[in-house]
């Protein structure tokens, strides 16, 4: 068999997260129009007869990285690279931009192997433009291979997962037959309000957000979960909750439903925002986020 860490790595809103939940075919990892928004090395496995492939999905890698959670998060998938077997450079097609510079460097420094997803094509128009893009592309590298994909319109996965598979060592299975990820439900959880509060907000708010599970119980056959929002300041709290309460109830509904179709049982969720001030330049918050 192939087996073997393959990392998405790429600059921010790429869909690198999108890509691993299209490859896996299970939500794992949150996505939102926002740069930024994963923070965590996520672990998506890909189980196939011929080959095992464990993807890694990383936090966008950025300039001006001056918070510690940014810096943080450039370590996170720095951390991710150096432990990959092969590298899935996430590109978004036609759009090449500073901080893939930044990402390419850092992946050639590595020499690590190169296979590049140029993703959302389905954006590309007219289609005539694509294979003149791949072709300046391929001149930037010694890429392994370039594949044109849509992780949102699922185009392209199989030829990418093929791809991938042929370049991973042989050795036998790294995880079990039937694992999917390593994280467990709190996390999940946790991610999911994140998503829905992301969507929910514009402006710089949700760079300024995290979301903790302080709680998680069987209650009367439910899953009765208490989790808090952090805010960086104390006036970003009437922001969040809303006139009324109703944009922290919107929230809580989304979250629920989406929760509840996901981990396939029913939660009983209990939203609290709290002011964490400068959370995202706190070691001690960082490492609470598991964010360290
Ligand atoms: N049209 C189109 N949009 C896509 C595609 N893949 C992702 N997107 C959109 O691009 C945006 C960013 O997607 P993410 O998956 O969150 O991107 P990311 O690279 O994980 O972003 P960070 O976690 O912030 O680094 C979302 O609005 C996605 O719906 C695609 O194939 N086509
Ligand atoms: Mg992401």
């Amino acid at each position: 068999m192939h087996c073997g860490f393959a990392a998405l790595l790429g600059r921010p809103n790429v869909g690198k997260s999108t890509l691993l939940n299209a490859l896996v075919g299970q939500k794992l990892s949150i996505v939102t129009p926002r740069p930024q928004t994963t923070r965590h090395r996520i672990l998506g496995l890909v189980q196939r007869p011929d080959a095992q492939i464990a993807f890694v999905d990383t936090p966008g890698l950025h300039h001006h990285a001056r918070r510690a959670l940014n810096k943080a998060m450039n370590r996170t998938a720095a951390a991710a690279l150096g432990d990959a077997d092969l590298v899935v450079m996430v590109v978004q097609a036609l759009a090449w931009r500073a901080e893939d510079d930044l990402v390419l460097s850092r992946i050639a420094r590595s020499g690590k192997p190169v296979v590049v997803a140029v993703n959302k094509v389905d954006q590309v128009r007219p289609r005539e433009r694509l294979l003149p893009y791949l072709k300046q592309l391929g001149e930037r590298h010694d890429f392994k291979a370039l594949v044109p994909v849509s992780a949102l319109k699922g185009k392209g996965l199989e030829d990418l997962l093929s791809t991938i598979a042929a370049q991973l060592p042989r050795s036998p299975p790294l995880f079990p037959p039937d694992e999917l990820t390593d994280r467990g439900v709190k996390f999940r959880i946790a991610e999911m309000i994140r998503e829905k509060l992301t969507l929910e907000l514009n402006q710089e708010v949700p760079y300024g957000i995290a979301v903790e599970v302080e709680r998680l119980a069987e209650e009367d056959g439910q899953l009765a979960v208490d989790a808090s929002i952090w805010v960086d300041r104390e006036g970003q709290k009437p922001i969040v909750i809303g006139a009324g309460g109703e944009r922290l109830k919107r929230v809580g509904r989304s979250a629920r439903l989406a929760l509840n179709a996901l981990l396939e049982r029913r939660l009983h969720l209990t939203l609290w925002v709290k002011v964490r001030e400068n959370w995202a330049d706190s070691a001690r918050a960082l490492k609470d986020l598991g964010l360290e």
